[in-house]
């Protein structure tokens, strides 16, 4: 089955194999939860969560082939049959020569930046990302922001926010100088910005960029097939191309990616680090064993591997990423049509609600993100995450806060998880918070973590 712009019905191709069954608490049994995990929802059991919208990572339900795929398990230590498959499967679906996989994401970023990044360098990128950055800066380089500035806007229509600015590209040449500049990091279906797409024609100028400069693109591909529905939706040129067809592209004109396989590709968790380079890719193998696992497993299960080869041919096809995207939209245009300011344009795995624009009595430094989301578990036990000032953490060298311009709260979509009513019960409970929201009060810190705050800090009321 193909979808098309003109398609507005995205109902699920699938049905329900097996249920999990989920536990309702009460009004005093979640106040009392949250307090315990010091108002942050990254602290509270899952147990006690009715509906969970915390993330997308690692909590996307597989699919019967997959499951298969799991009993096939090539669990040898050295050259199981599921690395050759799944290896196989990311040349022919993603374009790169060379795969290293990894437990998870992060695993690879650790990889790549100690292998690119040295003391002293700078990386720019489309908007940063927690761990991205943070692995950056333990290898001494300092991130700098280079996305166009509609990305920082939460009211901007444009249909590409995840585009890169080449004014503040060229100017960080003039700046450091590219001997300074290791390569540029690339995010597809940008995170941070909402789930914002880049699109093919600023991803080839960069290229062309980056070839006259002599600089590597890397590509965070955690969402690649997300991003590409966008480009078949909305750029000219592509509506008759398939999401399969866009992402082999995006893909192509990159020299390097970083892969969570455990969004896009649905599976509960592994990642790669991927390139095209031969001594860059015996580089790795050199790290991945020291991190990791050998280079033909690097910390995955053969059993995952083979789940993940399988997920990569289901996340790339046309009628998945119309009902994915779709339900999201199902959401924010619900939340939108009853006043409730989100981030336009509605991302790809998330609708994430502006912060600041429903709490204006909460400066940005009593956390208001975090202050909302801890308040929409307790109507009705739904969880959410926090993406604003508290995720944005401390400069590495001045050790102030970073104020992001974004003060969110993400509401995200598992994969082939919650259905349309689930939606509905989710935004009968934003709009009841929202009604409320003079009430709810700002937080203080009472311990704060030294990397990754966001995790595991924990807070009190003002
Ligand atoms: N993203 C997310 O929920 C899980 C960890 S942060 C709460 O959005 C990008 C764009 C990501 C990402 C994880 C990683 C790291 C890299 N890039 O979590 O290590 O969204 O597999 O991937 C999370 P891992």
């Amino acid at each position: 089955m193909n979808t098309r712009k003109t398609d507005t019905v995205w109902a699920e191709p699938y049905k329900i194999k097996m249920v999990e069954l989920l536990k309702v608490t009460t009004l005093e049994d979640r106040k009392r939860a949250i307090k315990g995990a010091g108002y942050n929802t990254f602290l509270l059991k899952s147990e006690d969560v009715y509906i969970d919208l915390l993330t997308d990572s690692g909590v996307g339900a597989m699919s019967d082939r997959q499951w298969a795929g799991m009993m096939m398990g090539d669990e040898a230590y050295a050259g199981s049959a599921n690395f050759y498959h799944m290896e196989k499967t990311i040349q022919d679906y993603y374009s790169y020569k060379h795969i290293v996989p990894t437990h998870q994401g992060r695993g690879a970023e650790n990889i790549l930046s100690q292998i690119l990044v040295k003391d002293g360098d700078y990386v720019p990128g489309n908007m940063y990302f927690t761990t991205t950055r943070l692995h950056q800066e333990l290898a001494g380089g300092t991130f700098i922001d280079v996305i166009i500035d509609e990305a920082h806007d939460p009211a901007s229509q444009h249909p590409f926010k995840g585009n890169i600015d080449f004014a503040k590209l060229d100017k960080l040449v003039a700046d450091v100088g590219v001997e300074k500049i290791p390569y540029v990091c690339v995010a597809t279906c940008v995170n941070m910005a909402g789930g914002q797409p880049i699109s093919m024609a600023n991803l080839k100028e960069l290229r062309v960029w980056c070839d006259k400069h002599k600089i590597r693109i890397v590509h965070d591909m955690t969402r690649v097939a997300e991003n590409a529905y966008f480009i078949q939706q909305r750029e000219e040129g592509y509506s008759d191309k398939s999401i399969a067809e866009i992402v082999y592209q995006l893909c192509e004109l990159t020299d390097a990616a970083t892969m969570s396989s455990k969004k896009d590709a649905m599976v509960n968790t592994g990642g790669f680090l991927a390139m095209n380079d031969e001594s860059f890719y015996e580089k790795a193998c050199n790290l991945v064993v020291v991190y990791e696992g050998l280079h033909t497993y690097g910390g995955m299960a053969g059993r995952d591997m083979e789940a993940l080869a399988i997920g990569i041919t289901e996340s790339v096809q046309d009628a998945h990423m119309h009902a994915r995207v779709g339900q999201v939209e199902y959401l924010g245009n619900k939340l939108r049509a009853r006043g409730v300011t989100i981030v336009e344009p509605i991302g790809g795995h998330a609708v994430f609600l502006d912060a600041r624009a429903i709490l204006p009595h909460i400066p940005q430094e009593q956390y208001p993100a975090q202050a909302l989301a801890a308040a929409l578990y307790v109507d009705a036990g739904i969880r959410v995450m926090e993406r604003g000032v508290v995720s944005a953490g401390r400069n590495s060298e001045t050790g102030e806060n970073h104020m992001p311009k974004l003060e969110l709260v993400r509401l995200t979509l598992p994969r082939r998880v919650y259905t349309q009513a689930h939606m509905d019960v989710v935004v009968e409970s934003v709009c009841r918070v929202v009604e409320q929201a003079a009430s709810i009060k700002g937080l203080n810190f009472t311990y704060e973590p030294e990397y990754l705050r966001f995790f595991r800090g924990r807070f009190e009321e003002v």
